[in-house]
């Protein structure tokens, strides 16, 4: 365990403080990727319930060609950028047909995780002989700014997995008109979004019967309790999942289950019995409220394209 003072002086702890001192008290489900995390993350995409990595995963296999054709464009050289790549499942699929094509592309994975970089650094040229990389280590966007200091090359965007929707509708928005302003005429964006469809499938993609999203969710006290000599009992939260079809907000809580006191790292924070912890959010959209974000934020929506359920989609914005 790190000292005390070096502990309280990390962002990670910083963030937790704040956000349980606040009311209604919140975490950032941007913490919820430590290494037992992307564990339990990778269980939750294996589980029934869970539908939009499969959706996804199908347009990737069974509309890359289309996909690849849309990107190509004009058929001249381009670098194909992905945030938060992570192992690049769905992508290596379009990479792979890309590189079949010969179509002249570098493709750069940006993730805050170096080894998720050094990992697609070392494996992708070996199971996708010919492909040319440049991993990028870092936040996105002072990564795409490296990317256009490195080339001057057409730029496509790839921003996979519903990931937008776990910013507030207005957030989202706020980081399409970041992302416009980071791009130029003529590049483009593949962005993945999960759609509303029937709320119980919502539901129970957040409310698996097996408990792996409650894992997903309680593995952050424990995160806390490990790295920030937290006092979390773990038995003591409940999760508890909503969907509302209306806005299309799927939201994540934990409950205390009792009044109880949390010590985290000196610092105390009191819960009232059946008090909640704000989560994350996993936000669904029409195909209309996509069409309008891509417009608000400066881009021409291009072209979409859909699983065979009509779940999802894989849409192409023009900067
Ligand atoms: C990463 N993100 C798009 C997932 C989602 O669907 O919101 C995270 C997740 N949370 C619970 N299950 C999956």
């Amino acid at each position: 365990m790190p000292q005390p003072s070096v502990i309280s002086d990390t962002q990670f702890y910083k963030d937790v403080v704040k956000g349980l001192s606040g009311t209604p008290k919140r975490l950032d489900s941007k913490y919820f990727y430590d290494a037992q995390g992307d564990k339990i993350f990778q269980e939750l995409m294996n589980c029934e319930e869970y539908y939009p990595t499969n959706c996804e995963l199908e347009i990737f296999t069974q509309k890359t060609a289309e996909l690849a054709r849309s990107i190509i464009a004009d058929g001249d050289a381009f670098d194909l950028i992905e945030l938060g790549a992570g192992d690049a499942t769905k992508s290596s699929h379009l990479l792979k047909y890309l590189i079949d094509e010969k179509a002249d592309f570098t493709y750069l994975p940006i993730d805050i995780s170096e080894n998720v970089i050094s990992y697609l650094n070392i494996t992708l040229p070996v199971t996708l002989p010919g492909i040319k990389i440049t991993g990028l280590q870092g936040e996105y966007f002072n990564m795409l700014k490296k990317a256009a200091a490195i080339s001057d090359k057409r730029k496509v965007v790839m921003f996979l997995g519903s990931n937008i929707g776990n910013m507030q509708v207005k957030d989202a928005e706020a980081f399409c008109k970041v992302l416009r302003d980071h791009l130029s005429p003529g590049d483009m964006v593949l962005i993945g979004i999960d759609l509303k469809k029937n709320p119980h499938t919502v539901l129970a993609a957040y409310n698996d019967k097996r408990g792996i999203t409650k894992r997903f969710n309680l593995n952050l006290l424990e995160r806390i309790n490990r790295e920030l000599n937290g006092s979390f009992s773990i038995p003591q939260f409940d999760h508890y999942a909503t969907y509302d079809p209306e806005s299309g907000a799927c939201r994540s809580y934990l409950v205390s289950l009792q009044e109880q006191q949390v010590n985290i790292n000196g610092q105390l924070v009191s819960f009232a019995k059946n008090e909640y912890i704000y989560m994350e959010i996993s936000q669904k959209f029409t195909v209309e409220q996509v069409n309008s974000m891509a417009k608000s934020t400066g881009f021409k929506p291009l072209h979409q394209f859909f699983d065979s359920k009509g779940w999802f989609v894989d849409a192409i914005w023009l900067a």
